[in-house]
C-alpha cells in the first residue's frame, strides 16, 4: 500500500491559516508570502556565498559603527525590493537604516509595517557560521498615507506577525501569527519551505545558558551572581549546565527554542543599556518565544510590553524557558 507522503508547503499552510479568519482580505498573507520569497532570494546568496566571492567588507560603515558586510547589504537590498511594492505596506525599517523607509507614493496605502534585521550575525558571515534574518509586523495606527514612526514604534505585544529565518545546516524559516509557531525546513531540490516543526513547544526549563561571557567584568554583580550560581549549583557531575554561544542571536535562541535554557545579552559597561534592538532582534524573538510557551524578559519587564522611544532602541534580554528565565530575574531583582 502507498501511504500519502504529508507534504505542506509554507504558502499552503499561510493560506489555510488565513481560511480561519473569514473577515482577511488577503493584504496580510500577501506580505508574508513576500518574506518567503525574499527568504530564499537570501537564502540563495548566502549558500554561495563562498563561491563568488561576494564575501567581505564593503568599506561603509553603518550608522552604529558596524563595518557593514557585502551580504548584509545584499539581504537589506534584497528584502527592500521584494516588499516595498506590495501594495500592503506602509512603511518598512531595516536595522541597516537609520530612518524610516519610506514606501514610494505609488504603492503606499497598505495597512501593514514591515521591519527587519536583514541579516543577523553579520561578524560570523566569514567563518561560515549560521546567520539570520529577523522581522516583525504591525498594523499600522495612523488612517491613510506614508507610514510614521508612530505605526512602527508600537509595543511588541501588537505585533501581528513576527519570525526569523535561520541559515544554517539547513535553512528554516520560523514564524507566528499569534497561533502557536511553526517551523518550515527549505528542500533546495524543489526550492520550497517544508512543514518540518509544527506548532513548537519549548521546554519548561534546560541547562543550557547562552551569553557572552567574555564580557564578565563588565556585568553589574547580580548577573555575575546568576551565572556563578549556574555554575556552583550546576557543576555537580549529575546536573551540568552547558555553555553554549554562537553569537548570531537568531542561531542562539534558535537552540533555546528546541532544546531549552536561556539566552542572555545583559547591559555593561560597554552598553549601559544593552545591545540588541527592541525593535529588529528583541520584539520579533520574544513573541515567538512566548508563543512557543517560553518567557521573555529585560530583567524586571516583559519585552512585550515595553513602549519603544526610537527605532534602534536597545534592551537588555533574558529569553528562552519559562523556569531560567525567572530565576534569572530573581537574581536581577536581589531576591537571591
Ligand atoms: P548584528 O545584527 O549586527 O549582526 O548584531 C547582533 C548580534 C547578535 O546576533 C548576537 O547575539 C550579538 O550581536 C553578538 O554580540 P557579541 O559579539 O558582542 O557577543
Ligand atoms: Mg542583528
Amino acid at each position: 500500500m502507498i501511504t500519502k507522503p504529508k507534504f505542506m508547503t509554507l504558502e499552503r499552510f499561510i493560506r489555510e491559516q488565513e481560511e480561519s479568519f473569514p473577515k482577511a482580505t488577503g493584504e496580510f498573507t500577501a506580505v508574508l508570502f513576500g518574506m518567503t520569497l525574499a527568504a530564499k532570494l537570501v537564502w540563495r546568496e548566502v549558500s554561495k556565498a563562498g563561491l563568488v566571492n561576494i564575501l567581505g567588507t564593503t568599506e561603509q560603515i553603518n550608522f552604529t559603527g558596524d563595518i557593514l558586510k557585502k551580504l548584509d547589504l545584499f539581504a537589506d537590498e534584497t528584502l527592500y525590493k521584494t516588499m516595498y511594492y506590495s501594495g500592503h505596506l506602509c512603511a518598512m525599517a531595516s536595522e541597516e537604516s537609520k530612518g524610516l523607509i519610506q514606501i514610494p507614493d505609488k504603492y503606499i496605502g497598505g495597512k501593514y509595517v514591515l521591519i527587519y534585521d536583514p541579516l543577523d550575525g553579520s561578524s560570523n558571515i566569514d567563518a561560515n557560521i549560521t546567520i539570520g534574518t529577523i522581522f516583525s509586523m504591525f498594523k499600522r495606527v495612523t488612517d491613510s498615507g506614508h507610514g510614521t514612526l508612530e505605526d512602527c514604534l508600537q509595543p511588541g505585544y501588537r505585533q501581528v506577525a513576527a519570525g526569523y529565518i535561520i541559515y544554517g545546516t539547513s535553512t528554516m524559516f520560523v514564524y507566528t501569527t499569534g497561533q502557536g509557531v511553526h517551523g518550515f525546513t527549505l528542500d533546495p531540490s524543489v526550492g520550497e519551505f517544508l512543514l518540518s516543526h509544527e506548532n513548537i513547544r519549548i521546554p519548561q526549563r534546560g541547562k543550557t545558558y547562552s551569553v557572552n561571557e567574555g564580557n564578565f567584568n563588565l556585568w553589574d554583580d547580580r548577573i555575575k551572581k546568576y551565572i556563578q550560581y549556574l555554575k556552583e549549583i550546576n557543576g555537580k557531575p549529575d546536573h551540568p549546565h552547558s555553555l553554549r554561544y554562537i553569537g548570531t542571536m537568531v542561531g542562539d535562541i534558535h537552540r533555546t527554542l528546541l532544546y531549552g535554557g536561556i539566552f542572555m545579552y545583559p547591559a555593561d559597561k560597554k552598553n549601559p543599556n544593552g545591545k540588541l534592538r527592541l525593535m529588529y532582534e528583541c520584539n520579533p524573538m520574544a513573541f515567538v518565544v512566548e508563543q512557543a510557551g517560553g518567557k521573555a524578559s529585560n530583567g524586571f519587564q516583559r519585552i512585550l510590553d515595553i513602549k519603544p522611544t526610537s527605532l534602534h532602541q536597545q534592551i537588555p534580554i533574558f529569553i528562552g524557558s519559562p523556569v531560567n528565565v525567572t530565576l534569572c530575574e530573581e537574581f536581577l531583582s536581589g531576591k537571591r
